[in-house]
């Protein structure tokens, strides 16, 4: 970028209207107006070329990708929270700052955990799909029809209590769940005490005495498969499992296998190891609520994250250090 150029920002997904028209009016915007993912040779384009770029959960930038970029490219600021797309190592090797959108859809991704909460073990989705499918096999009310299971007074396990977690156990408690948490570290006593939440410093202790496990941790080199096959088979044969973070956390085909042959309780899945894929077995159980990675995705959810991924770049190029930095001594 030189003199009075405007800088190139490149923005790999459709973002709401108001996001992209305030990114016009900021800078030089190069958007994605008709949503097709980016291809690994259009992304490494765009880090040859832009001076900010804005991808999102569905762009691997990678090490390979990353040593492509050019000189100019000096801010990731990612539409997102998570940012295990990013090689995070590669980047500060290569002094670019990358930034993500903390906060702002912690309110709408709880709420997606408590509605899995539910409707797993109220068989909310076979119910519904069940009328809606016509054939009706609904003959009328039925005292032993349909029986799921309460959830009130239960046992909620979750394993990573930053905002999101927190989010969840506040809801829980208020559809009369006991908390039960694990964390890389303890909460203070104060949130403990507000949350009536019980911390459990062994995982594995904890998932064997749960009826509902939630993962609400970030993915990262030492979450990937924490909920592995061995620690899977620690839960009681009635428990449910919900995810809302990211597939890679849960072994999903031992959690497939464990399904199929009826050794959990069910699942409620908002996202998946590979995605768009997701695993057959999963796909076809009735024991199973499967959601697009919609946790997220509400318009103000996304208007706000937009806000975010804006005042990281001004304030980046305002020459000031942008508030989400993902690494906060680079600056
Ligand atoms: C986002 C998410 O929609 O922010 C996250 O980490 O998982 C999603 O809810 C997506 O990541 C946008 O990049």
């Amino acid at each position: 970028m030189t003199g009075a150029e405007r800088p190139l920002v490149i923005v790999t997904r459709k973002l709401p209207e108001v996001v992209e028209t305030r990114l016009r009016e900021l800078f030089d915007a190069r958007l994605n107006l008709d949503d097709t993912p980016l291809s690994r040779e259009q992304l490494v384009e765009a880090v040859k070329t832009a001076d900010v770029l804005v991808p999102t959960v569905t762009d691997r930038i990678d090490r390979s990708v990353l040593s492509q970029a050019g000189p100019q490219l000096k801010l990731i600021a990612q539409f997102g929270t998570g940012v295990d797309n990013i090689d995070l190592e590669t980047a500060r090797n290569r002094s670019i700052i990358v930034t993500n959108t903390p906060g702002v859809l912690t309110e709408d991704t709880a709420d997606m955990t408590m509605a899995l909460i539910l409707a797993v073990p109220r068989r909310l989705a076979e119910g519904a799909s069940l009328l809606k499918s016509g054939d009706s096999q609904w003959h009328g009310w039925s005292p032993t029809w349909m029986l799921g299971h309460r959830i009130y007074g239960k046992r909620l396990g979750i394993v990573g209590m930053g905002r999101i977690g927190q989010a969840v156990a506040r809801r829980a408690r208020a559809f009369g769940l006991q908390v039960h948490y694990h964390n890389r570290r303890r909460v203070s006593p104060e949130v403990e005490k507000a949350l009536e939440a019980t911390y459990w410093d062994s995982l594995d202790q904890m998932l064997a005495r749960m009826d509902i496990i939630s993962i609400n941790c970030p993915h990262t080199p030492a979450t990937y498969h924490l909920l592995s096959a061995r620690r899977l088979a620690l839960m009681k044969p009635s428990a449910y499992i919900v995810n809302t973070a990211r597939g890679e956390v849960i072994d999903e085909n031992a959690l497939a296998r464990m399904i199929e042959n009826d050794e959990l309780g069910g699942a409620g899945l908002d996202v998946f190891e590979h995605e768009p894929a997701v695993n057959p077995k999963l796909l076809k159980s009735d024991k199973v609520v499967v959601l697009p990675h919609m946790g997220s995705a509400t318009l103000e959810g996304r208007i706000d994250m937009g806000e975010k991924v804006i005042i990281n770049i001004k304030t980046f190029l305002d020459g000031h250090a942008p508030p989400d930095r993902v690494h906060p001594a680079m600056f």
